[in-house]
């Protein structure tokens, strides 16, 4: 079977997740396209590389994510680094030839994707950007819904992203809250998940019209080192600024006439990982919430008069990815099946020689959406998309 070296760079929470997808890849899916290989890990320091690929099994380690671009016997390049590194690896990983699986959002802005597009558009590389959350098998199921017709054409799309971690004013000031490094706040970091859902449901985004708030200015200083998501590490030290949104909201217009709302938020006291997706369509609605990820609910026009409502449909061998996965419907889907799906489909791409979606042009387009929902804020209106041809 045929094998492909991995180098991983950072080895925080998606390092983690990605290293156990790796692990899992050939259990869940066998035969597998290619068995992953943990060649090298990179992180911000010697010492922390070798703690992270002692414990994610790699099979060496470095402080200089050059080395690992640059490594003759690398496949891919797993970017898992903060934000505002991806760009700077992703461009230097395609001159030399690696297939990119990069974390989102793909870069803080239009711009900095854009580049990142160019360094891939017209190679052989596959590359994707880590939106994982829609290859829940729910999420894929609800789109074989839209595709076989079963709701008619789509009038509307509600999605949300609501967490809490950070809505405690001692979380410190971590990367995800510093523009430099993250680029925007909840609208880059959960708000595109979102963004990404509505465009593969959807369709492409035509126009926002949007509000950006910051509720918390400041936050206790944080030197380095991954992102604790809210974990308070005292109040008494010095406080630095917060420099991006903690809440983004916008209406949604999408080039196929759908009408539509986004909004995400880290600071909703008892929401945790609160994804959702209300469509509607002529013919009928679907109804997704991640935090009972093993269910669709679905609701249709034909139904009885006598049975009219949402009725949940659980997850399982039949739908799809369902072969991979768990024998039993509703067994439970996680967090890491979602990313063993994501590096099986991005190990199939490069297998086959195929592309894969959500890809650097998705993710270009993602960023331009954000950047238009920036500037909307600014505004106080709507503001067009820019296209992009292929
Ligand atoms: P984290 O803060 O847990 O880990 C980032 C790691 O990168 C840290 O260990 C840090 O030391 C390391 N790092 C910093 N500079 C480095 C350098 N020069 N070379 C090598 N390593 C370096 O962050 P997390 O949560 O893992 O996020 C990483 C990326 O993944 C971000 O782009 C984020 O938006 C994305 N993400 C995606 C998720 C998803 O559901 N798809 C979930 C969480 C994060
Ligand atoms: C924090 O909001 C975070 O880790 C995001 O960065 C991820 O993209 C999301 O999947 C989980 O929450």
């Amino acid at each position: 079977m045929r094998t492909l070296n991995v180098g991983l760079i950072g080895g925080g929470f998606m390092g983690k997740a990605h290293s156990l997808a790796y692990a899992a890849l050939p259990m869940f899916f066998w035969p597998a396209p290619a068995l992953p290989v943990r060649k090298i890990l990179a992180e911000a320091t010697d010492e922390i590389a070798a703690d992270a690929a002692a414990r994610f099994g790699f099979e060496k380690s470095t402080s200089d994510w050059r080395r690992v671009v640059e490594d003759p016997d690398i496949d891919v390049i797993d970017i898992a680094t903060p934000n505002h590194l991806h760009a700077e690896i992703a461009v230097a990983a395609a001159a030399a030839g690696k297939h990119i699986l990069c974390e989102k959002p793909l870069a803080r802005t239009g711009e900095e994707a854009r580049g990142m597009y160019e360094a891939v558009r017209g190679t052989d590389l596959v590359n994707m950007v880590a939106f994982n959350y829609r290859r829940t098998p729910a999420v894929a199921l609800a789109r074989k819904y839209i595709e076989e017709g079963a709701i008619g054409r789509i009038l509307n799309f509600r999605g949300t992203y609501l967490q809490d971690w950070s809505a405690d004013p001692n979380a410190p000031l971590s990367w995800r809250f510093q523009k430099a490094i993250a680029g925007s706040g909840a609208l880059g970091d959960i708000g595109t998940h979102v963004i990404d859902m509505a465009r593969y449901l959807v369709g492409d985004i035509a126009s926002v019209n949007s509000i950006l708030s910051t509720y918390i200015p400041e936050r206790p200083l944080q030197e380095g080192g991954a992102d604790s998501l809210g974990v308070s590490r005292g109040s008494d030290g010095p406080r630095g600024e917060v420099d991006v949104d903690d809440e983004v909201m916008t209406m949604l217009r999408f080039t196929g006439g759908a009408v539509g709302s986004l909004e995400a938020t880290r600071n909703a006291h008892g929401r945790n990982n609160f994804i959702t997706f209300e469509i509607h369509g002529t013919e009928g609605s679907i109804y997704f919430n991640y935090e009972r990820r093993d269910e669709l609910q679905v609701a249709f026009n034909s139904d009885g008069a006598d049975r009219r409502g949402f009725r949940t449909v659980y997850t399982g061998p039949s739908h799809p990815y369902g072969e991979g996965l768990w024998p039993i419907p509703a067994l439970g889907i996680g967090y890491g099946e979602t990313k063993i799906v994501e590096a099986y489909d991005f190990f199939t791409a490069i297998v086959e020689g195929t592309q894969v979606s959500p890809n650097f042009a998705d993710g270009y387009r993602i960023a331009l959406v954000a950047d238009a929902i920036t500037e909307s804020a600014g505004k106080g209106s709507w503001v067009d998309v820019p296209t992009v041809g292929d």
